[in-house]
């Protein structure tokens, strides 16, 4: 299967023996679902795909993706050594083609792992070469291959984007950098980009700010750097347009790192960008939990902003560490976070095009390729559980009615009449005076709430 995608190449004549002798994963069969009873570490025990809730498969709301860069870019380095971890694809020695091996050994993972999507960066899939042009070729080679794991296995592409934050010339932002051929150079990527992704039948395509901020106000012209920045976003929707790309638009909150600031903060932040900049129609919310927490909010609080406001597009789920105020990107396996995100979801109409992204890594000391099955495995899982929990707590309809009756003031008398817009300062103050004071406050039932969610919890 693989041999048929691959060319020996001159300079590595033993990569056609290489590819068509290893599967990256040969000890791992394909992950089913054995159910809540199960004790086997490699299956699942509340995915089951098929299944229905609330008339939708869990194959149909979870949408699970597993991200290119964590899971096959990354090595487990961090700020005090470098990554040791076994990756069968890590025999590479950064050519286009030990690229080719290691996408099919990456479709070999996804497709055992039964995970529907994925999603990249440009410089994940491919190595950047000496030019744009070198770079651009690189690519497309690579996605050549792409497609046809994605046409063997069925696998589709969640998202692209392009990496605007790791090359040095991006060393102060890219459309935000003071050096306008730094903006010219992430155009060009993000227009190569698309045309990846397109090609692909990418279903959308996210700008994250990667060092799209400030270390320092000193040296920084905010308001010219939020002008470019709205630009670039304004030239990839013109583009997408002129080439027919009709996938969403994700910008990804994130509030600092690795610059100190990020223009795109939280959902807030985004919001009020996209809105003073006229990109508000172009652009949903890509919500991630390590992010919002970085924001000092819940992802709840960040799904609930931007799905009130019809804004919440997808999620990269993962979670932060408590004791660790960095974006830790470890794999989600808290079901009361992930029954927040599933009731914030189905609150909102699900996913139409987002998914729920495993922007996500191992530990550094969980270096042996079986680590990557196990932290998939349990996010899954834990969101299967999530959705669960959620549509049950939406069956049951106590929460629901318990949030209705709190508002119940609002329903008739003066809070309609004041929703309906029938009232001025003055008429209130014609009521007020009248009544003399207001109707009794109730309690907020915070515990009795939290009670409640923890009867469908355990
Ligand atoms: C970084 C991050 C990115 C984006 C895509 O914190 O989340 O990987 O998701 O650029
Ligand atoms: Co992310």
């Amino acid at each position: 299967m693989r041999d048929a995608t691959c060319r020996r190449s001159p300079e590595n004549p033993t990569l056609f023996f290489k590819k068509k002798t290893m599967a990256a994963f040969p000890e791992i069969e394909k992950i089913h679902y054995e159910g809540p009873d199960s004790t086997n570490p490699l299956a699942f025990r509340h995915y089951n795909a098929e299944e229905m809730v609330e008339g939708r498969s869990m194959q149909d709301h979870l949408r699970f993706s597993v991200v290119y860069w964590h899971t096959f870019r990354g090595a487990g380095a961090d700020p005090f050594g470098p990554g040791c971890a076994e990756r069968p694809w890590m025999l590479a020695d950064g050519t286009v083609d030990d690229a080719i091996v290691r996408a099919q050994m990456a479709f070999e993972f996804i497709e055992k792992l039964g995970a529907p999507y994925y999603a990249f960066h440009d410089r994940d899939i491919a190595p950047e070469g000496d030019t744009l042009r070198q770079s651009n070729q690189n690519l497309d080679a690579v996605a050549k291959v792409l497609g046809e794991e994605q046409d063997r296995t069925g696998i589709k592409l969640l998202w692209g984007t392009a990496n605007l934050f790791s090359n040095k010339r991006y060393v102060h932002g890219a459309a935000t950098s003071p050096n306008a051929d730094a903006f010219a150079f992430a155009a060009a990527q993000v227009k190569k980009a698309l045309e990846i992704t397109q090609q692909l039948g990418g279903e959308g395509y996210t700008f994250w700010g990667g060092r799209e901020g400030y270390q320092n106000l000193w040296n920084t012209d905010m308001k010219r750097e939020l002008d470019h920045l709205a630009q670039l976003l304004h030239m990839a929707v013109d583009y997408a347009k002129e080439i027919g790309f009709t996938g969403q638009f994700y910008i990804e909150p994130k509030p600092m790192e690795p610059t100190k600031h990020q223009y795109d903060s939280d959902t807030a932040a985004c919001l009020n960008f996209l809105r003073a900049y006229g990109l508000e129609d172009h652009l949903k919310l890509n919500l991630e939990t390590n992010h919002a927490t970085l924001a000092g909010h819940t992802m709840m609080h960040e799904m609930d902003a931007a799905g009130s406001q019809g804004m919440l597009g997808s999620i990269d789920a993962n979670t932060g560490d408590e004791l660790l105020g960095w974006d830790t990107d470890q794999f989600p396996t808290n079901v009361y976070l992930t029954t927040q995100c599933m009731l914030m979801l189905l609150k909102y109409g699900g996913f139409k095009t987002g998914g729920v992204n495993f922007d996500a890594k191992v530990r550094r000391e969980s270096f042996e390729p079986v680590d990557l099955f196990h932290a998939h495995i349990g996010g899954m899982d834990s969101f299967a559980a999530g959705l669960k929990i959620a549509a049950a707590i939406r069956a049951d309809g106590e929460l629901a009615r318990l949030l209705q009756e709190r508002y119940a003031s609002w329903d008739n008398g003066i809070g309609a009449e004041i929703e309906a817009g029938k009232h001025t300062f003055a008429s209130l103050e014609t009521y007020m005076l009248e009544k003399g004071e207001i109707a009794a406050n109730v309690s907020g039932r915070q515990e009795m709430l939290e009670n409640l969610i923890n009867r469908y919890l355990y």
